[in-house]
């Protein structure tokens, strides 16, 4: 007789703690686009973030580091199509410092990136925890995960994080994005399973 019932193999999805609900852990590091992977070179690279009253500011790569970079470590990221991958390392400007000293009402802001995506983001629930990142794992971000640049925004759905982020529009009422427009959540917490309308 055998000690195990037939149906046990080990490799069951137990419920983790340090996995957000119906979540499973992933060693790998999938490739999520909607389309092909835009060429965006660090050299040409631009990000403009733009006020509701129209106030533009811009930076290049240069103007990005003068910002001030610090390493993001031991961050779980969490994709809607249900893998987290766990204790990630990059490296990135916290978006505060693309905000500081600015006058706004605005209490959203979309994201843009050279692939025409676009993604809503709570400003003040995201400040101190998003970056605009451009290493992961001690490396140069890979063009297919949003190399050179992408939006970091871990404790949000990782559809959130915008790949070749190129710009920022502070926006005063909230507005859906590309995949909020095709079903997904205005907001995407991991924790309350807030993946679909
Ligand atoms: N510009 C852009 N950003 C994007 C996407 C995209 O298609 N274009 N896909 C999103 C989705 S749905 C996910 S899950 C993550 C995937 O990031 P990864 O490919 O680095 O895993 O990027 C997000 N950011
Ligand atoms: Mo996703």
């Amino acid at each position: 007789m055998g000690i195990f019932s037939p149906g046990f193999t080990g490799r069951r999805r137990e419920p983790r703690s340090d996995l957000p609900p119906g979540q499973y852990l992933e060693n790998g590091f999938p490739v999520l686009s909607f389309g092909p992977t835009p060429h965006v070179d660090a050299d040409r690279w631009q990000l403009t973030l733009t006020t509701e009253t129209g106030e533009r500011r811009t930076w290049d790569w240069q103007g990005m580091l003068d910002l001030g970079p610090e390493l993001v470590e031991n961050t779980d990221i969490h994709c809607v199509t249900a893998w987290s991958k766990l204790g990630t390392t990059w490296r990135g400007v916290p978006l505060d410092r693309f905000l500081d000293g600015l006058q706004t009402e605005a209490r959203f802001v979309m994201a843009g990136s050279a692939d025409g995506y676009t993604t809503n983001l709570p400003l003040q629930e995201i400040l101190g925890r998003a970056w605009v990142a451009y290493e992961f794992d001690g490396a140069p971000l890979a063009p297919e995960h949003g190399g050179p640049v992408r939006l970091l925004v871990p404790h949000l759905y990782f559809w959130k994080s915008a790949k070749w982020l190129t710009s920022l529009r502070l926006m005063v009422d909230d507005a859906p994005g590309f995949w909020e427009q095709n079903g997904y959540n205005m907001h995407g917490d991991p924790w309350r399973e807030e993946r679909y309308w």
